[in-house]
């Protein structure tokens, strides 16, 4: 594994936690993770249960007890770091958005294929059972044509000005703010339950200029500087309106400016014979509404979904034990791992991760050109 700060920590405990509740033909070592710095590397392999560490990437991609890179390095870095593991054939696992441009993640997407090795993107969220439920309900017509989404990625850690620039808000590192890092959920949420997206249109804001500079910026906050200041070019929030191919509507806002929203991940979604909702922060609950219920006993109906029948729940604990923010990791893991004992690249794939780019590349451009941008042309 390539980093080891916030992500590090979710992929690390669910490599270590997976084959306690899933069996699998393959079961992970945690071979070797690797950071720039010597002692944080140290202390994290420590602390994580790494067999050693590295401080050199190409030399942990060289090493040959080594099968799967596994990518939780800020965005700039997914591209290099992707096609070298690719290049020597290794499993490559990143975390999201898959790259800093579409061309780059095209590039990422060709090396892995050429050089025939399984591949996965993060995207924890669709790994909740509730959210995998969902996809149950709607392929089996439970909800009819869909008609709507409504997604909101929705934070608020960054609304004080003195807040430093970390990582997260430089865009020579991230590439953009919260379309990378929030939306990017938001729209593989609404490519899995409602399908591909046709066209888009958007708008993005910086509500904050200038922010204090800091020393380390590797983490989610940092200490910041009290007299050096640098200019922020990535978006603050970001609200689109797309229309998919089968015809639904869908309106989207990701922001890191909603005060009291601490992860506010949700979406509902409203079809001819029902609707959906889901919350990240209550995760392991679906609200469904069926338009046939008895009149009278009509509305949201609140199901909690840990049964043996929602995917994923049944490896865990008896009905109503709830899970949380990490099994989503330890679900994605597992799928994973099948996938590299199965030899298929289970979705979210880089597949997925290059067609999650060109509807972050088309918001980006129609902020400015104020038009429709239509994602089949960026794809041919
Ligand atoms: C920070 O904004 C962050 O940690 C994102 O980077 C994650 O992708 C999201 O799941 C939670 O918020």
């Amino acid at each position: 594994m390539i980093g080891y700060k916030f992500m590090g920590k979710a992929h690390s405990h669910a490599y270590r936690d997976v084959s306690f509740y899933f069996d699998s033909e393959v079961e992970p070592v945690l071979q070797a993770v690797c950071g720039r710095n010597d002692e944080g590397v140290k202390e994290a392999a420590e602390k994580m249960g790494w067999l050693s560490y590295e401080t050199d990437w190409r030399k942990l991609i060289a090493r040959d007890d080594i099968d799967l890179i596994d990518i939780v390095t800020p965005n700039n870095a997914h591209a290099e770091m992707a096609i070298a593991a690719a290049e020597a054939g290794k499993h490559v696992f990143c975390e999201k958005p898959l790259a800093m441009t579409l061309e780059q993640a095209r590039r990422i997407l060709e090396a892995v294929e050429k050089n025939g090795v399984i591949h996965m993107i993060n995207h924890n969220y669709r790994f909740s059972p509730a959210v995998q439920y969902a996809k149950k309900l709607i392929e089996t017509g439970r909800i009819g044509k869909i008609y709507h989404i409504r997604a909101s990625y929705l934070q608020d850690f960054i609304m004080d000005p003195k807040f430093p620039l970390v990582w997260r808000l430089d865009k020579e590192i991230c590439g953009s703010g919260t379309l990378g890092d929030l939306a990017a959920h938001s729209i593989d949420l609404a490519r899995f339950l409602v399908g591909e997206f046709k066209e888009v249109t958007g708008v993005l804001e910086t509500f904050i200029k200038e922010r204090p500079l800091v020393e380390d910026s590797s983490g989610l906050s940092g200490k910041a500087s009290e007299d050096m200041t640098g200019e922020v070019k990535v978006d603050d929030a970001s609200l689109f309106i797309a229309r998919f191919e089968n015809g639904a509507l869908g309106t989207f806002e990701a922001t890191r400016f909603a005060g009291g929203n601490r992860n506010g991940n949700r979406f509902e979604i409203n079809g001819e014979k029902g609707s959906i909702r889901w919350d990240a922060e209550k995760m392991n609950n679906l609200e469904v509404y069926f338009h046939d219920d008895e009149p009278g006993l009509q509305g949201f109906r609140n199901i909690t979904c840990t049964e043996d029948i929602h995917p994923f729940a049944g490896a865990y604990w008896p009905a109503g034990h709830i899970i949380g923010y990490e099994h989503t990791f330890i679900n994605l893991i597992a799928e994973l791992l099948h996938g590299i004992s199965k030899g298929i690249s289970p979705s979210p794939n880089f597949h997925d991760g290059v067609r999650n780019q060109a509807v972050l590349a088309a918001i980006e451009t129609s902020s400015t050109t104020k038009e429709w941008i239509s994602i089949s042309s960026l794809l041919e």
